[in-house]
């Protein structure tokens, strides 16, 4: 079945349906651009991290921003590579034609783990639709939907719509195809995505976290990519990953609006648990764009026996 088809039978409302299809339109122009490495190379920018941009980070983003724009139903957008929100809704109603009937606001980091590109790992596109509005102050159990696609040897696209649980689906020359549906992550799994390893030097609990794997014979399944360690967790249904911060950088790597927050959703919509260290990540309030936040992500008790070593 077709991703416009089975998204209806999921039954998401009208306007959520096109701004999915939008995305996956995005997604599928990502993924030409990636599989033919068309545009290799640093871009010579920084993005607001301070982080070199690739040209395939620009891309990318130009790729959403573009869907994104020309759907009248988004409010504002905000992405890894932007320096601060955009009200897109706005900008149009600013030409003086065009009523503000926006409904959502999207999230996305546009390729994520792209330092990951020229050796040819896997990568992905994170996207999280909110309601309209601003980001700040919203906390991502607020999210509708996310949709996460991996580019490894085949393009998937995750889709999570609240309620309505995690499916799968593979790029194919006709479009997205459902390939698995109600994905489910079990209590418990020894698989392990430790990110941030280097942290265990300054963050005694975490090297005691990674010995207590080793000790409990974990499988290690770590490539360096959130996205694809993540999508291990989803479709093996069972394991953890982690990218705790330590004391130089409590709050460590990865952002709550683009990264942890959207994979999180898909997570918890899964069954699973995602928590900061403290708190479940779908009730931690964004307050700025740029925020960053520790992950521990995956099956219920894994979480929990990982947040007993960290805290
Ligand atoms: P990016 O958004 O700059 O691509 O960085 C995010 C990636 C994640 O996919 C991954 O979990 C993490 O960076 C790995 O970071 P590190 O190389 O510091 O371990
Ligand atoms: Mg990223």
């Amino acid at each position: 079945m077709q991703l416009d088809e089975h998204l209806k039978t999921l039954g998401a409302d009208e306007g959520l349906h096109q701004v999915m299809m939008a995305c996956a339109q995005g997604v599928y122009e990502i993924s030409n651009i990636v599989r033919t490495g068309a545009a290799l190379g640093y871009a010579g920018t920084q993005n607001v991290f301070g982080e070199q941009q690739l040209k395939l980070d620009v891309a990318s983003n130009d790729v959403l921003l573009k869907v994104l724009r020309e759907q009248p139903l988004v409010d504002y957008v905000a992405s890894e590579e932007l320096p601060e929100e955009i009200q897109i809704s706005k900008q149009k109603a600013g030409t003086g034609n065009v009523e503000n009937s926006a409904e959502f606001s999207i999230a996305f980091d546009p390729l994520d783990g792209s330092s990951l590109v020229d050796v040819n790992f896997a990568v992905g596109t994170i996207i999280g639709i909110y309601p309209k509005g601003s980001f700040i102050g919203k906390k991502p159990g607020e999210m509708h939907a996310a949709m996460i696609a991996v580019y490894g040897p085949r393009t998937t696209l995750f889709v999570a719509l609240k309620g309505k649980g995690v499916h799968q689906y593979l790029l194919t020359d006709g479009g997205f195809m459902l390939q698995k549906t109600e994905l489910k992550i079990a209590e418990e799994g020894k698989y392990f995505a430790p990110g941030n390893l280097r942290a265990c030097l300054k963050n005694p609990g975490y090297k005691r976290l990674v010995d207590f794997w080793l000790e409990g014979q974990y499988t290690l399944r770590y490539s360096g990519g959130m996205v694809p360690d993540i999508n291990h967790i989803l479709l093996k249904g069972k394991g953890v990953f982690t990218y705790p911060g330590y004391t130089d950088e409590p709050n460590g790597k990865l952002r709550l609006l683009f990264e942890c927050g959207t994979m999180g959703f898909a997570i918890v919509e899964a069954g699973g648990a995602v928590s900061d260290g403290k708190i479940s990540m779908m009730e931690k309030s964004i307050e700025a764009i740029d925020q960053r936040c520790p992950i521990i992500a995956g099956s219920v008790k894994e979480v929990e026996k990982a947040l007993s070593f960290l805290i």
